[in-house]
């Protein structure tokens, strides 16, 4: 196999080459190959100076992930940032893609470093619950300021060339076509200077109160997650110590974070969402259908969220609405969403124009006959979407692709009421549509793989997550979703309080627990409308006109601010439900509400993966994460019943009465997990 680190001499300039796909991942050979080029430069004084560069589309992004929890085989990243800094000649870092976490710190650790505006940088370390490991807490803020470096390294996310150039991370910039001459001409430029600027060795500015302003401005986004907390106090207590003691305490940070199951659930997630990206019996090399025009249904808070999702991607969308007034509406709203993320400076003024100009909105169906793929977004109603998928038989063109936003309905039942179920599948978007990342490809029976490859294909096109679901009501997601409503109002009849419900929810890690979620969406989503009737209490609260935040008055009341207060007059229903049912009222504790709302979905989770309705068990806890806001640092329904263990899930619904799902219980008795 070709060595993946290379050198090779010109004049007097060593250029040091890592060529390891996919993105030069720092695995022990890449941290090998490097050490022995260091030690030839050093070694041949006809050399003056290094570059280091990538082959392929990134520079290092980081270390080799695949290789956590293993034997770690020498030198480790710590030792070569370290080697790289001592060399006796200047080392210049050639940037392209984009440089993150150890990838970053290599770059730190070289004397300069120069990169191509379209470069990024960053240490998103904490992204996978664990810090900067290789010196990237220590020299970092000795390189661009304590500010950047808290940015950078508590928040995660990259920086674009131009702003690490601005903060003092990056030297010069390169021409995108030219950065290895670039770079080997910069590299001749400072040869001989000195002394070398090495990170570790620069003095920094602390400003008074930085790290506290930091805590509290970002405690928010912080809240429950281990590894930037620890990043700020290891940045906090060392920032004014020497670099060999500080990297001590770096260290001890990175030690105690990766040993944590916060760690070991984000790194499972950053696997899983890849994971979920392919589909077991349909061939990567599958032929895609070409997507060059999207066709949606409906022009209501789904159609339009959805049509943003690829008038944002640049694919031109055609929207129908039955009527002008609810097209203009929703066409007006795409536009005001936009206008929002301009004044926000999320979009220039010119992408608002360019994404609207790609939109067509009409009230004929005939013209969706050049589209490639049509979505509808209609009322959730069987009949309803049978005659549009009906129509759209003889409307639309061969090969083009036909599919339902359906979040529940039988896609089988859908694609039957055409001739081509082969093109029929669902695309469950997650409100709002085009802010959810979780994106559910429903496979009818008949879905062809062709489709499903191209479906896939266009999820990653408009950035979404994607898994894969079979045809079963409410699909993976939302199934999930429904023993959890169950049991929640069991437990408002048995003596608990929605806020108590919420709140052991919101310390759990969720952004919002059952009835806070039930006030955001609307408590009369899937109400019979009948205010004389009333056979529960979302009934009651709906014949009240209690929908939620939309009417200021839902499970909880609200004021202008949306803020939310519990409310005597739901107690009272509660009251008089309770009554009514003769449920026996007991005191619900915080443990007892884990135990039925969460562990069932732990068990239709195992359901899910018995029936075939979910490919793996990690499918399941992307579902949760990019559709429902489960705490990324516990992994997942499947990967956190994992850490409860099995035996206890299955002990706890047991004793709740609950029937366990076979693989739940097999797992359990033979001490398996869901997640390897
Ligand atoms: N190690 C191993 N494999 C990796 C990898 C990594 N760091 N990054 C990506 N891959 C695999 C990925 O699983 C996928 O594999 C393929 O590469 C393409 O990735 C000491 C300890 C670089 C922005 O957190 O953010 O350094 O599915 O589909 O969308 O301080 O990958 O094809 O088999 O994501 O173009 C810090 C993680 C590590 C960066 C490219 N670094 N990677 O995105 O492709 S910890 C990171 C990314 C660290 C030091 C610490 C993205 C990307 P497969 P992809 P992409």
């Amino acid at each position: 196999m070709m060595s993946v680190i290379t050198t090779q001499r010109q004049g007097d300039i060593l250029v040091i080459t890592s060529n390891n796909p996919p993105v030069n991942a720092l695995g022990a050979a890449v941290r090998q190959g490097l050490a022995a080029a260091i030690e030839e430069l050093n070694g041949d004084d006809s050399l003056k100076a290094a570059v280091i560069r990538c082959e392929g589309r990134t520079f290092f992004a980081g270390a080799d992930i695949t290789e956590f929890g293993k034997p770690m085989q020498e030198p480790g990243l710590p030792t070569l940032v370290d080697q790289i800094e001592a060399s006796e000649k200047p080392v210049v870092a050639a940037v392209h893609g984009t440089a993150l976490g150890g990838g970053c710190e290599v770059a730190l650790a070289c004397h300069y470093r120069i990169a191509v505006p379209s470069a990024k940088f960053g240490l998103p370390e904490v992204k996978l619950g664990i810090l900067p490991g290789a010196g990237g807490t220590q020299r970092l803020p000795r390189v661009a300021g304590v500010k950047f470096a808290l940015e950078l390294a508590a928040k995660g996310d990259p920086v674009p060339a131009k702003v690490a150039q601005a903060a003092g991370l990056v030297d010069r910039l390169a021409d995108e076509d030219s950065l290895t001459p670039d770079a080997v001409a910069y590299a001749s430029e400072i040869a001989a200077a000195r002394p070398l600027p090495r990170a570790s060795e620069k003095p920094v500015q602390v400003e008074d109160g930085v790290f506290d302003a930091f805590r509290k401005e970002n405690a928010r986004r912080m809240r429950g997650f281990d590894a930037p907390a620890e990043i700020i106090d290891v940045i906090e207590q060392t920032v004014s110590l020497p670099y060999a003691e500080g990297v001590q305490r770096e260290r001890a940070g990175f030690m105690k974070l990766i040993m944590g199951t916060q760690s070991a659930a984000m790194r499972h997630i950053f696997f899983a969402e890849r994971k979920a990206a392919k589909i077991d019996d349909v061939p990567e090399d599958t032929k895609l259908r070409d997507i060059k025009r999207v066709g949606v249904i409906g022009a209501g808070t789904m159609g339009g969220g959805i049509s943003m999702n690829f008038l944002s991607a640049g694919i031109p969308v055609t929207i129908v609405e039955m009527q002008q007034e609810a097209l203009d509406r929703g066409t007006g709203t795409i536009r005001k969403n936009y206008e929002a993320s301009a004044a926000k400076g999320r979009l220039k003024p010119e992408q608002v124009e360019g994404a609207m100009g790609l939109l067509k909105p009409t009230l004929s169906l005939d013209d969706l006959a050049d589209c490639d793929l049509i979505i509808e977004a209609v009322y959730e109603n069987m009949d309803v979407k049978k005659d549009i998928f009906g129509k759209l038989d003889k409307i639309a063109k061969q090969g083009a692709i036909l599919a339902s936003n359906t979040s529940y309905l039988n896609i089988d039942e859908i694609a039957a009421s055409t001739s081509r179920p082969q093109d029929v599948l669902g695309l469950h978007f997650f409100s709002p549509a085009n802010v959810m990342k979780l994106l559910e490809i429903v496979r009818g029976a008949k879905t062809a793989h062709d489709v499903l490859a191209t479906a896939m294909d266009v999820a990653k096109r408009i950035k979404k997550v994607a898994v894969v679901a079979g045809v079963c009501h409410g699909f993976i997601g939302n199934r999930m979703l429904m023993p959890r409503q169950v049991e929640a109002n069991k437990l408002l009849m048995e003596g608990a309080t929605p806020q108590q419900i919420d709140k052991v929810h919101v310390e759990f890690g969720m952004p919002m627990g059952p009835f806070q979620m039930a006030d955001l969406a609307g408590v009369d989503i899937g109400w019979h409308r009948d205010p004389t009737r009333i056979e529960s209490i979302r009934d009651a609260l709906a014949a009240e006109n209690r929908w939620g935040q939309k009417t200021k008055a839902g499970f909880y009341d609200y004021d202008d601010k949306r803020t939310p207060s519990p409310s005597p007059r739901v107690a009272e229903i509660i009251e008089e439900f309770r009554k009514k049912s003769g449920a026996q009222q007991h005191e619900v504790t915080d443990q007892e509400i884990v135990e039925r709302t969460l562990y069932p979905m732990v068990n239709e989770g195992a359901l899910i993966l018995e029936e075939g309705m979910a490919q793996r068990a990690s499918d399941i806890d992307v579902v949760w994460i990019y559709g429902y806001g489960w705490p990324v640092y516990r992994g997942g329904p499947m990967f956190w019943a994992d850490t409860v263990g099995l035996k206890t899930i299955v002990e706890g619904l047991e004793k709740h009465g609950f029937t366990v799902a076979k693989l739940l219980k097999d797992k359990a008795a033979s001490g398996g997990r869901f997640n390897g």
